[in-house]
């Protein structure tokens, strides 16, 4: 969000990039240290960003390594992750 000449995101909330290990909590069902995009399908939010981590940091074969996330977040090109992450992150907290 820009308001004047600032930029607020949530991530001045101080909720940073999930660890990989969250989506592998989530997702990883058959325990390979891998997130397939088939097994995150149920979580719309989660399967966007790891698609877009899968093509644009990864090599496109539909499985997330954890060396393709970490490659994401340094370029922070799929900020939606974080996003999301941190929408619900929040919630928990004021819920
Ligand atoms: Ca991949």
């Amino acid at each position: 969000m820009v308001a004047g000449d600032s930029v607020y995101s949530l991530e001045s909330l101080g909720v940073g990039w999930p660890p990989f290990a969250e989506p592998l909590r989530l997702f990883d069902q058959n325990g390979d240290g891998q997130v397939s995009l088939a097994e995150a399908e149920k979580d719309s939010s989660w399967l966007g960003s790891l698609r877009g981590i899968d093509l644009h940091s990864g090599n496109g074969d539909g499985l997330v390594t954890a060396e393709e996330y970490a490659s994401a977040h340094r370029s922070r090109t799929v900020q939606c992750t974080v996003c999301a992450w941190a929408a619900r992150a929040t919630l928990r907290l004021l819920t």
